[in-house]
């Protein structure tokens, strides 16, 4: 490309931003579509180049398709989509034996007993909301991501070696996790999560509509083990969670303090709650033996007016939602939702509510009024917060020491500025914006609709994530992102703390199993095996790849066998995924460079059967195929 069509694209693109705020500039004579040279180059690093690398790696959540999402910033180029708790055509997750290990293990056995029942071996949907990466001393440390199912109470974590799935954890006791963030300090650590909806706390149907015998659980996993460190109950609903960078608290908003069964009850309360958990004493009262155990699990009592020192309960304007804490170690923001609204806690004054019984609103510090439906906060690292406004269709920039004063009585105006987004703003987040090493650059406003913005899809419409350059005060929308259904959350993590392998190393966990079965059979996995190990009517077929052929041209079963097909990818090369697919089965997985991938299934359809790989590794890769031979019964 010229420098003169370089310079073109600048400009278009600068003027599209420019309409994109135009209803704000407008007001101000701004309104022109000249760029000074500092927008101008702003807008030419979110219009990378062909071969040119992101900054950022962003890491999406899917809602309802249950999956996790890669994307590069700022050129929100999707790059990748991990399975996790869904179904995947293209990887076999839910389907090959590791991945099913990986679904299975952390199910509780009445799940296990009521999917069994239904042939099932694991759930097929998840509703994932909130992916957070651990930490380690208040910033990411690339080790893992963690994220939550809303639609079947887990909890998954994503290793970022290889980013895959590697563990997922039903959460007893608690319905519903929604709001999830790891421990910042010193280390995750623990990580939290909300359980959003309340029920009987031994929910076997002995107690069915009698809503004030319903509680809620507030949940702390191991980050390492992924197991369930321990519960606490709570009055209200959860929605979201974050904790402190002192390793000190935890805390929670509850839009439903009122414990209501339907709109009119969930909303009556002019103030709901935050409810702040105080690690040391949950620690020291499960040291002291202060809890009932529930399905395996400590379970503290922390519920309003129990004056434990587990927890305190903070009033909060009607039916807060996000809550964010600062990079600068001390606030937190808590978004109004129904109140235009949003409250600033120090955490710093969390000590004395706990020591002196102190008036709980005491550690509110700011309240600005910013606009309407307030539901999420991020922050540059700069003393500067920014706010979604869902009503108002809006982001709202504003300053944190300015809100602070006003609300001691000054008369500042803690607003700094207003951009349109489109449409209904849910959560915005910015570069690095979650740890201590926020920068100030980027800010993603993931809207919940985009009505006019694409072409039309038909009623079932993508949501529209914008790039807002936050480099100057004057907001500038700077490019529209579709995606489908339907993300809620996201972050963005420095491409230097993330560094994925290439090939995966041939003693990793992952097929443990099959190294074990290999090894019991006298087979190398590596190798593979010339004819199927048969043991009784469980066959075991080893193959290996290299592209582009199988090691077994074909194979031999009897109808009716349960045929377990291993495969190792003996490719050593970047980016050659072979698969494995048996035609009229329903059989299909990946096998990456170096992995060994198997899937069983039950052999009831004789005849000839093709299998081929399925992912694109050669110029000879139609050809990479073989036969399962299927003898009839009584042959
Ligand atoms: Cu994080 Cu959408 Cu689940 Cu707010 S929630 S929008
Ligand atoms: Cu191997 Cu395509």
């Amino acid at each position: 490309m010229s420098e003169h069509d370089k310079k073109l694209t600048v400009t278009r693109r600068g003027m599209l931003g420019a309409t994109a705020t135009g209803a704000v500039l407008a007001g101000t004579g701004l309104g022109s579509t000249l760029m000074t040279a500092k927008e101008a180059s702003a807008a030419a690093n979110a219009n990378l180049q062909p071969g040119e690398l992101d900054e950022y790696y962003g890491f999406w959540s899917s809602g309802q398709t249950g999956e996790l999402r890669i994307l590069g910033f700022p050129s929100m180029r999707e790059l990748m989509r991990v399975p996790v708790f869904n179904r995947c055509s293209a990887t076999g997750w839910g389907q090959t034996n590791e991945s099913l290990k990986i679904m299975t293990d952390g199910l509780l056995p009445e799940t296990k007993e009521f999917l069994a029942k239904r042939g099932m071996k694991t759930y097929d949907n998840g509703d994932l909301h909130h992916p957070h990466m651990s930490f380690t001393d208040g910033t990411y440390d690339g080790r893992y991501l963690f994220m939550n199912d809303k639609a079947n109470t887990r909890v998954a974590r994503v290793r970022c070696d290889v980013m895959k799935c590697d563990k997922i954890t039903e959460i007893p006791n608690a319905k519903a996790i929604h709001g999830l963030r790891p421990q910042k300090f010193p280390r995750t650590g623990y990580v939290f999560a909300n359980g959003e909806d309340e029920t009987p706390l031994v929910n076997d149907g002995s107690v069915l509509d009698d809503p004030s015998q319903y509680v809620n659980i507030f949940t702390a996993l191991d980050g390492d083990t992924m197991e369930v460190a321990w519960q606490v109950i709570v009055s209200g609903n959860l929605d979201n969670t974050d904790c402190d960078y002192q390793g000190k608290y935890a805390y929670s908003t509850s839009y439903n303090s009122e414990m209501g069964m339907n709109l009119a009850e969930m909303t009556e309360n002019e103030l709901d709650h935050v409810v702040v958990f105080n690690l040391a004493e949950i620690e020291a009262g499960i040291e002291a033996g202060d809890y009932q155990e529930l399905k395996g699990v400590k379970v503290l009592d922390g519920r309003k007016g129990q004056n434990k020192k587990y927890t305190r309960y903070i009033p909060i304007p009607n039916s807060p939602h996000g809550i964010n804490t600062a990079p600068d170690g001390k606030h937190v923001c808590i978004n109004g939702k129904l109140s235009p609204t949003v409250s600033i806690m120090d955490v710093t004054k969390l000590d004395a509510l706990f020591e002196s019984d102190a008036d709980p609103r005491s550690c509110i510090v700011g309240e600005p009024q910013l606009g309407l439906g307030p539901l999420h906060t991020a922050y540059d690292g700069q003393g500067n917060a920014f706010t979604t406004l869902f009503l108002d269709s809006q982001i709202v920039k504003w300053n944190l020491d300015k809100a602070i004063e006003a609300y001691g009585g000054a008369d500042v105006d803690p607003i700094i500025s207003k951009v349109d987004v489109h449409y209904q703003p849910g959560h915005n987040s910015t570069t690095m914006g979650e740890t201590k090493e926020a920068d100030g650059k980027w800010l993603i406003s993931m809207n919940k609709f985009s009505k006019d913005r694409f072409l039309n899809t038909g009623p079932l419409k993508p949501e529209n994530e914008q790039l807002i350059d936050i480099s100057s005060n004057e907001m500038k929308v700077v490019h529209d992102g579709p995606t489908f259904a339907e993300p809620h959350d996201s972050i963005m993590v420095r491409a230097d703390i993330v560094n994925p392998v290439n090939v995966w190393d041939r003693n990793d966990v992952t097929w443990e199993d099959a190294r074990k079965q290999a090894e019991a059979d006298g087979i190398d996995l590596e190798e593979g095996a010339e004819e199927p190990i048969r043991d009784g009517n469980k066959v075991r077929v080893y193959m290996t790849s290299q592209a582009p052929t199988f090691s077994l041209e074909k194979f031999t079963v009897k109808q009716g066998d349960e045929v377990t097909v291993y495969i190792t990818n003996l490719d050593d090369v970047d980016d050659v995924t072979h698969g494995f697919c048996l035609g009229n089965y329903g059989i299909a997985m990946e096998v990456a460079p170096l992995a060994t991938a198997s899937v069983t299934f039950t052999a009831d359809r004789p005849g000839v059967h093709w299998f081929y790989c399925q992912w694109f590794c050669h110029a000879l890769h139609m050809e990479m195929r073989g036969r399962m031979l299927v003898e009839p019964q009584g042959a």
